[in-house]
């Protein structure tokens, strides 16, 4: 079961304004900005603006609108960064204590311009 949402977590601070971010996209109800530890040339992290914990709770209680709005805003993101060319990128997300996750607030990094290596665990 996803644990409760700590509404202290750092991304939850930045959608307040009490944390600055390096913004790419705002939408309706959604937030893409800069990692603050890039992994890659380009690492975004994508995060919705409703208090999800992780993928599963998003996937399963988020509105189709909600839905749409961050697809579309990762989508937009890829685009306007330059990663949809054959080169590609790594859009992956992590869950739990097993999955590593830092924040609990789901966010999707995306990842590109430069070879990014096998997915192992
Ligand atoms: O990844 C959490 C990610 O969040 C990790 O790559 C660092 C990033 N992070 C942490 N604090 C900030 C701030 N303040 N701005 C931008 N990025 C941040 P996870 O998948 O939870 O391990």
């Amino acid at each position: 079961m996803t644990k409760a949402y700590d509404p202290n977590n750092i991304f939850a601070r930045i959608l307040r304004g009490e944390i600055p971010n390096k913004t790419v996209l705002e939408t309706a109800h959604s937030l893409a900005f800069h990692d603050i530890t890039p992994q890659a040339p380009v690492h975004v992290l994508v995060i919705p603006k409703g208090a999800y914990v992780d993928f599963a709770e998003f996937a399963a209680k988020a509105t189709a609108e909600e839905l749409v709005d961050f697809h579309r805003a990762c989508a937009k993101v890829c685009e306007s960064l330059g990663l949809t060319g054959p080169e590609g990128y790594r859009a992956i997300t992590n869950a739990g204590t097993h999955g590593m996750q830092e924040v609990p607030h789901y966010h999707l990094h995306i990842l590109g311009g430069r070879v990014l290596g096998r997915l192992v665990a």
